[in-house]
């Protein structure tokens, strides 16, 4: 595991552009604590807390949860953090979030994940989740050990509720319209990083080594 010095960096991209399985990647190399607000606000959902309840008719609809909601409980989570390098994943996703963040703490580096749309919409419909970890696997590229179980725990794989393909068109509309002027807002500032690429494997190494630079 590389030590690192403190650096603080967001992950971005389309709905399944892989910002989860990347950050995998990144996580076993690198010392970053990690925070997903998909994850959290799945998690949310899944206890039934206000938030979770709240929140559930948004994800549902393939829409993003308000504002405030979101912007509530992330920065919850990065004060938990402290004075660690962390990763976030699926926040900020619009422009009112990237500047309410970077007031709250600017960051080192914004990795962004193009994946064309096409290949997207494949790659989620084999899309299982360990709900509790947020663990991801895919029937065609990582599938489980033991088919429908978490390979850590062995407790049982889910789909996710907006995974079916109209919610699927919805997110990536939602992604489209908001997208461009955060990446404006974040190359301005120096710190925007984009990788293309159609798989993980092709994308992965660039971002690694990019990491290794950046950290230095
Ligand atoms: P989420 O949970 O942040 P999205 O829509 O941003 O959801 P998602 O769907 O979690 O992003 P991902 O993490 O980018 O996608 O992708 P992934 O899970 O790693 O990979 C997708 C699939 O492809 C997996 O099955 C993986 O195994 C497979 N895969 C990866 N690489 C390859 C490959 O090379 N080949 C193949 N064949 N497969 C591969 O947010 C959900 C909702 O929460 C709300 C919104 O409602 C949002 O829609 N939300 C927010 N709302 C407001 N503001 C915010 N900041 C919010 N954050 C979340
Ligand atoms: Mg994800």
């Amino acid at each position: 595991m590389r030590k690192l010095k403190l650096f603080r960096a967001i992950i971005m991209g389309a709905p399944g552009s892989g910002k989860g399985t990347i950050s995998d990647r990144i996580l076993k190399r690198f010392n970053f604590k990690y925070a997903a607000t998909g994850d959290l606000l799945r998690q949310n959902v899944k206890m039934k807390t206000p938030l979770g309840i709240e929140a559930d008719k948004y994800i549902k609809a393939g829409q993003l949860v308000p504002d405030d909601l979101i912007i509530k409980c992330i920065l919850n989570r990065v004060s938990a953090i402290g004075n660690d390098s962390w990763l976030l994943d699926g926040f900020p996703r619009t422009i009112a979030q990237a500047e309410y963040l970077w007031n709250f703490q600017p960051v080192e580096s914004v990795i962004q994940l193009s994946v064309p749309h096409d290949v997207i919409i494949e790659r989620v419909k084999d899309r299982w989740v360990h709900l509790p970890s947020g663990r991801v696997y895919n029937l065609h590229f990582n599938k489980p050990k033991v088919p429908g179980r978490d390979d850590v725990t062995g407790e049982e794989l889910v789909q996710r509720e907006d995974d079916d393909p109209e919610t699927v068109k919805k997110r990536l509309e939602v992604y489209d319209a908001c997208i461009k002027p955060m990446a404006d807002f974040y190359r301005q500032l120096g710190i925007l990083a984009e990788f293309e690429g159609r798989t993980t494997d092709e994308i992965w190494p660039k971002v690694q080594t990019y990491l290794e630079k950046a950290i230095k």
